[in-house]
């Protein structure tokens, strides 16, 4: 699938159907469309990280533009956890949805339902193509993740033969709290969390929880948590944390999922990119056009802000 002598690809972050803003960025990178297709006139191909869905406001026409680029070849996309919550929240194994129906999932998936009509033949007809999505890419000249690059938990699914949601055991399985496969995807699809008892952070949604995202991509033994943890709040505390960062000789990572609203665009590191500047929250929507090079260059960021 993909050819180590073609290296021209460009990896572009979570749209969460902003569908407007996705088009004029493609134009941008300098894709056309024809026949409802968008191809690159030099053969080059997009590569999305996942999170097509949700937040809204036209989800349909993202996932009608990805699908088809993708359908034709001109494209590929990996999964992302919302794609991934959106099987769960359709699936029923021994009588019960792998994702419950409650309040909070419920107001999470409604912009996509809405945007789908409610419609369930056009829901599980999505449901279907995202579980085809691979979780990982892993080629010679790069990688592609939603959210962490574990190479333990990646090594441990190659030995499975996994690589998508295809298998209703192992979807099911990753949904059991605890279980080895909940440990890989939850690393792969929404990042490490720290735990650090006794400071509690309030999240998005209100709730109090101790656990921080963690900037894996970091190296070295000694970090104060405020460097290497995502939203801690400012009190004083000692503890240090360690994190081995992504190798320094791998081949480059793109990933997505980090919303790193207000931030300046850079590479995380020479050889690992995160595209997530959280377009749904008024961010923006970033592209890193790649041509084989071994070390990531913070020029070749292409991106599109918020259409008001
Ligand atoms: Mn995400």
């Amino acid at each position: 699938m993909f050819n180590s002598n073609f290296t021209s690809y460009d990896f572009i972050g979570d749209i969460h159907g902003n569908a407007d803003v996705l088009v004029k960025l493609l134009n941008k990178l300098g894709y056309l469309k024809s026949n409802n297709i968008y191809s690159h006139p030099e053969a080059r191909k997009a590569i999305f990280m996942g999170d097509l869905i949700d937040r809204g406001p036209k989800i349909l026409e993202v996932l009608q533009i990805v699908k088809n680029m993708v359908d034709e070849g001109n494209a590929f996309t990996i999964i992302g956890n919302h794609e991934y919550n959106f099987i769960c929240y359709f699936t029923v194994v021994e009588g019960k949805y792998l994702r419950a129906h409650s309040q909070k999932n419920n107001s999470g998936i409604r912009a996509t339902l809405l945007a789908l009509n409610n419609d369930l033949e056009l829901i599980h007809y999505y449901v279907k193509w995202f579980r085809t999505l691979p979780i990982y890419l892993d080629t010679e000249n790069f990688r592609v993740v939603h959210a962490q690059w574990k190479q333990p938990f990646i090594n441990t699914l190659k030995e499975f033969g996994i690589n998508d949601f295809s298998n209703t055991e192992f979807l099911s399985k990753s949904t059991v709290q605890n279980s080895p496969e909940y440990k890989f995807i939850n690393c792969l699809l929404k990042g490490e969390e720290i735990k650090v008892t006794g400071v509690l952070f309030h999240d998005k949604d209100g709730t109090k929880r101790e656990y921080y995202r963690l900037k894996w991509w970091k190296k070295g033994n000694n970090f104060k948590v405020d460097e290497i943890l995502f939203d801690f709040p400012s009190e004083k505390n000692e503890r240090s944390i360690s994190s081995l960062g992504y190798p320094e000789n791998n081949v480059p990572l793109f990933f997505g999922h980090y919303c790193l609203i207000d931030q300046q665009i850079i590479l995380q590191n020479k050889n690992c990119c995160c595209l997530d500047y959280c377009i749904s929250k008024g961010g923006k929507l970033i592209a890193y056009r790649f041509n084989g090079e071994k070390e990531l260059n913070s020029e070749n960021f292409i991106y599109e802000n918020t259409i008001d």
